[in-house]
Order: C-alpha cells, then sequence, then structure tokens
C-alpha cells in the first residue's frame, strides 16, 4: 500500500506524461474537422504513456466498453507492474472543440487507489455544482431553480444577480436557462467542456459566485468532482439511468439503479486522489500547446486531494 505523499510525488509527474503526450498527439487534428481521428490520436498517446509507467493501472472511466473502444476501454490494464492504481480518463474533453479550433479543450486524468472513484458508466448525469462548501441539504437535485438558488445565495450571502450560472448551450437546458434568466441571474451558456466549466472558478477569480448546471456527461462529473476534492466547493450528480441499456450498464458497475441516488463529492470519489489537465486549444486557465521547431510548449495543472496543492506545469517537450 502507498501512503498519500508517495502517491501525489510518485505518480503525478508520471502520469502528467500521458495528459501531456494526449495534447501534443491532438495538434495535428486541431481545426481539421474530425472528432474521431483528434480523439484516436490523444487515446494513443495516452495509452502508449501509462504503459511505461510502473503501475498496475486499471481504466475504471474510459472510452467505453471493450467491444466498442479497441483502448483505454473500462477494465482495460495499463502500466509495466507495481502499484495498483484505478485510472479515470477524458483524453481528449471537448472533442468537437479541438476539430473546430475552437477554446478549452483538455486532456484530463484522475488517479487513486484501488475503488477510489466512482465507476460511472457512460450515460449522462443531472449536476450542480457551487462555488463554496455548503451545509447538507441546501441544494438538492429535486429542487426547483429557485428554490436552489435562493438557499444558496442564503447560504453564502450573495445576491442573486450577483452570481454566474454555467450551461451547456442544449435544446434539454431551455427551460433551466429561461428560469435562471428570469431569477436575474447571469447566464454564461458554454458548446462543451463541462469538467472545466465546474472547476474553471476556483483556478481564476472573475469576482462574481459561480454554480455550474445541467445534464452532461457522467464519466465528465466524476473527473470534475476528482478535481473538487482538492479545490473544495459542493457537487451533486445523479445518473440518468432511463432505459433498459443504462441500468444494466449502471448494474455492471456495481450501482443499483434504483436508488437513483444524488452522489456528493465524496461519493463520487475517495481520498487521495490526483487529478491532471493539459491544455490542447488554450482555455481560460490553460494555454494550449504552442509547437515550435524542435520542441513543443505544454500546460498543465496537477491538483493533489492528499496534498491540497494546486501545481501549474509549463514544459517545454522536444520534439522527436
Ligand atoms: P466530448 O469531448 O467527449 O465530446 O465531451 C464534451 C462534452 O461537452 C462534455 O464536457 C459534456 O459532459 C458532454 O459533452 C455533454 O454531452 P452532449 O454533447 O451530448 O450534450
Amino acid at each position: 500500500m502507498h501512503n498519500k505523499d508517495e502517491l501525489y510525488s510518485l505518480y503525478s509527474r508520471k502520469l502528467l506524461q500521458a495528459t501531456e503526450g494526449a495534447a501534443l498527439a491532438c495538434q495535428e487534428w486541431v481545426g481539421r474537422g474530425k472528432e474521431k481521428d483528434a480523439d484516436k490520436a490523444a487515446v494513443e498517446a495516452m495509452r502508449a504513456a501509462f504503459n511505461s509507467v510502473d503501475m498496475e493501472g486499471r481504466i475504471i472511466i474510459g472510452e467505453g466498453e471493450r467491444d466498442k473502444a479497441p483502448m483505454l476501454y473500462v477494465g482495460e490494464k495499463v502500466g509495466l507492474g507495481g502499484v495498483a492504481l484505478d485510472i479515470a480518463v477524458d483524453p481528449l474533453e471537448g472533442t468537437t472543440i479541438c476539430a473546430t479550433g475552437g477554446m478549452n479543450s483538455v486532456s484530463v486524468l484522475a488517479a487513486g487507489p484501488k475503488d477510489s472513484m466512482l465507476c460511472a458508466p457512460d450515460v449522462y448525469m443531472e449536476k450542480l455544482a457551487v462555488q463554496s462548501e455548503l451545509s447538507p441539504g441546501v441544494i438538492n437535485l429535486d429542487f426547483s431553480v429557485k428554490q436552489n438558488m435562493d438557499n444558496i445565495c442564503a447560504e453564502v450571502g450573495c445576491a442573486l444577480q450577483d452570481v454566474v450560472v454555467t450551461i451547456l448551450n442544449r435544446p434539454r437546458h431551455e427551460k433551466m436557462i429561461g428560469e435562471c434568466r428570469r431569477l436575474g441571474l447571469r447566464v454564461n451558456l458554454i458548446s462543451d467542456g463541462d469538467i472545466f466549466a465546474t472547476i474553471d472558478p476556483y483556478l481564476k477569480n472573475d469576482g462574481f459566485f459561480h454554480v455550474y448546471m445541467g445534464i452532461g456527461g457522467a464519466p465528465e462529473g466524476v473527473l470534475a468532482a476528482a478535481a473538487l476534492k482538492t479545490l473544495g466547493g459542493s457537487m451533486l450528480g445523479r445518473l440518468i439511468l432511463d432505459d433498459d441499456v443504462k441500468r444494466k450498464s449502471a448494474l455492471k458497475c456495481g450501482i443499483e439503479p434504483r436508488d437513483n441516488k444524488q452522489y456528493g463529492i465524496n461519493d463520487m470519489v475517495g481520498n487521495d486522489v490526483i487529478f491532471i489537465a493539459t491544455g490542447v486549444t488554450s482555455g481560460s486557465v490553460l494555454d494550449g500547446v504552442e509547437i515550435y521547431e524542435k520542441w513543443a510548449n505544454i500546460n498543465s495543472v496537477i491538483l493533489s486531494s492528499c496534498s491540497k496543492r494546486i501545481e501549474y506545469v509549463n514544459a517545454a517537450v522536444p520534439l522527436l
């Protein structure tokens, strides 16, 4: 068994090479309109990097199931052998952003001891994340937008007009967006990328109080929770298991669909987890990869829940 400091010092740098490698591999595909090629390049590079690390890695959130994903599928073993680590990956978060040359695509992973993260199936998740630690019961996914927002503002002592709510710009969120605007909240609509939409406010202070809400990917929800484990704040997530296929995938992950559970950060992520993200294209927190003649400039952030440490890494990596 490794202790938390060992996990951080031994593995954060080794695993950093996986997100750096993935971010670099995507560069060829930025703006080329080929999401699948960009994703494949990221997955291949990340997998190659994992397989040079002395760990017994197990992918618990990945590119899907073995028969659909040739690499980094859920359950795949990676590494050269050694310390047992569970790894959640999103080798290219924001595939459309990358393919259309937009801002805020990143390569992301979280790692921790065995069984330290919720093995979420690849389904949607209702999410509500708040930039503050809240008393139990203040937020609930069954409350109306108004009730949650009134409760949040009363708890943290801020006015509705000082709150920015970030929501994925999707037809499914039209009603929620209307409710937020009627309440006088500022609404920040994003095209993609809800991991960083959840964690951005902690890494960049714009003077507003931030809330993220809406339906996005469950894997991205767990990855965001892994970051919040270091950063703080509150989050609730509930899996949307509205057909038999999804309920079966949940059961395979050891989740009882009937529970209809609202997961908090600590339900999704245990102790001693590290979260690593590398910028693919430039975003609000991380600059994207810059390619020079002989090297590439790569920017990452490492969050360690054990040491509560936030480390920005700017690396000039030689191009082979
Ligand atoms: P991908 O990079 O896998 O395409 O995910 C991007 C993303 O915007 C996530 O951040 C978000 O959780 C999910 O897609 C939302 O899904 P959808 O695009 O189906 O609304």
